[in-house]
């Protein structure tokens, strides 16, 4: 895509929200309908069989970096209750079920030889899931980086990058034989500018240079993961997930159509362009000229990070309508988290007073499509996964313990019905995992934001299927079932 296009798609009037969609989705018989979770945000047991500590151990017990002084230290403490767990999903019916490995459980120092203890609880999961026909899909970095490596550089150093390939050995050596698909790295972005660039996730540094290096470092760290899980079984399916959104400019004003090609750059094609295509695009390197000149860039490394890949992992919430900072905006103009936009800190993020969930961001299901027929339509897209999309709300069990959820059915319902449009447009997205199986330690919010379709009784840890759950287990049954059963 030449910047003239770019910008010509990015300009015009902002989408409006669609109409609630009543309709069920209606899916190939053969599309993936599943549920993920990540490692520390269900685990708990942060302590046990020889686990290290991870950056989310420290920020998250640094004072004031996690609502209420929330830790994953206990979590769902599905460490101890994963076979209820796998149970639940059974009985929905999943076909699949995307996990993450805690780093810090598989190498507690980050480096060296495996810890026997760690990885045997993966391969229990593992095995439990298969002997309930449920696909494991892996991904082997959700943000729990080993503290010691945080301590040695984090992601801006170099060295990251092959630690994590050596990690990566490590647990396809022991669970390749049993899990066909594998994922790298989950929302690299999250990980490099939440993390280094506005300290709003851990490790909590607050470093523009130090987050652009990090996404260079953990790009090449997927790409060497790729290389050295190819070395050892070419039939191992791998590959990324990224966080995309659509970016509209609030209006056609030359100052409002270049925030959306910054914030496109930074927040999609930063990533998509060396994966997909082997090269940083122009622009964006252009506009983090005043932050770095990329001299962390090696030659070969681009070569390296566009290795080939079986899928395509897309987490999608929200969409971005931005405008520069001379734009004629309504009163509801917000600012929204400044300083995760290396170089364009003088963007705006506006609020169009859609609905919204519990975290705020705004209910946009043609975003979705948009989003996808984007990414097929301008790159080599190997098959696409939804490997999260969800909502929180503020859930709680009536006073007949039933926990009923109607605004996240129709949020899923709307989702799932854009997934549809995108198949029929020629997408080939293959499958779609809810985020998140279960309520969880949502970062920086803690407990306080509920996503799962199960909802958790934390004090308890007793688990609810809410009416969301059985909605979708209705819709999985559905989908599966024979064709003339669907009425085809
Ligand atoms: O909970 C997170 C998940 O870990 C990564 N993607 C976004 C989710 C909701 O914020």
């Amino acid at each position: 895509m030449n910047l003239e296009t770019a910008t010509a798609r990015l300009t015009g009037p902002v989408p409006q929200q669609a109409p609630a969609p009543d309709a069920e989705p209606r899916l190939p018989a053969d599309f993936l309908l599943g549920a993920a979770t990540a490692a520390y945000q269900i685990e708990g047991a942060v302590d046990t069989d020889g686990r290290g500590p991870s950056i989310w151990d420290t920020y998250s017990r640094t004072p004031g970096m996690v609502v209420d002084g929330h830790t994953g230290d206990v979590a769902c403490d599905h460490y101890h209750r994963y076979a209820e767990d796998v149970a639940l999903m059974a009985d929905l019916g999943l076909s699949a079920y995307r996990f993450s490995v805690s780093w810090p459980r598989v190498q507690p120092d980050g480096r060296g030889r495996a810890n026997a203890r760690g990885l045997d609880f993966y391969r229990r999961l593992v095995d439990e899931l298969l002997a309930n026909g449920i696909e494991p899909w892996l991904t082997l970095y959700h943000w729990d980086l080993p503290q010691p490596l945080e301590d040695a550089g984090g992601w801006p150093a170099r060295d990251t990058a092959h630690r994590f390939a050596d990690y990566a050995a490590l647990v396809h050596e022991a669970l390749g034989d049993r899990v066909r698909n594998i994922i790298t790295l989950n929302e690299p972005w999250c990980s490099a500018f939440l993390g280094y660039g506005s300290g709003a996730h851990a490790p909590g540094r607050r470093d523009p240079v130090a987050a652009v290096r990090a996404v260079h470092h953990l790009l090449l760290g997927h790409g060497f993961a790729v290389q050295a899980i190819r070395a050892a079984r070419p039939d191992t399916r791998v590959g990324i997930t990224l966080n995309l959104y659509p970016v509209t400019a609030y209006s056609d004003s030359k100052g409002d159509a270049d925030a959306a090609r910054r914030i496109d750059g930074l927040a999609n094609r930063l990533f998509l362009d060396p994966v997909l295509r082997g090269a940083y695009p122009a622009d964006v390197l252009g506009d983090l000229a005043p932050v770095t000149d990329f001299g962390h860039v090696r030659d070969g490394d681009l070569a390296v990070i566009a290795a080939r890949m079986d899928h395509l992992g897309v987490n999608y919430y929200t969409r971005y309508v931005v405008a520069g900072p001379d734009s004629d905006q309504p009163a509801s103009a917000q600012w929204r988290a400044p300083s995760a936009w290396p170089g364009s800190e003088h963007v705006r993020f506006l609020d169009r007073g859609l609905p919204r969930t519990a975290m705020d961001w705004e209910i946009d299901a043609p975003g979705l499509v948009e989003v996808l027929t984007r990414v097929a339509g301008e790159y080599p897209t190997p098959p696409i996964y939804i490997t999260e999309n969800g909502a929180a709300f503020p859930d709680e069990p009536a006073a007949d313990g039933q926990v009923r959820d109607p605004d996240r059915v129709a949020y899923l319902r709307a989702h799932l019905l854009a997934c549809q449009e995108a198949i029929a447009r020629g997408v080939p997205v293959r499958g779609y995992f809810v985020w998140s199986l279960l309520d969880n330690f949502e970062w920086a919010r803690g407990y306080s934001q509920r996503f799962g379709i199960i909802y958790v009784d934390y004090p308890t840890q007793r688990r609810i299927p809410k009416s969301s759950a059985r909605w979708y287990a209705d819709l999985i049954r559905s989908t599966s079932a024979p064709t003339s059963s669907r009425g085809e």
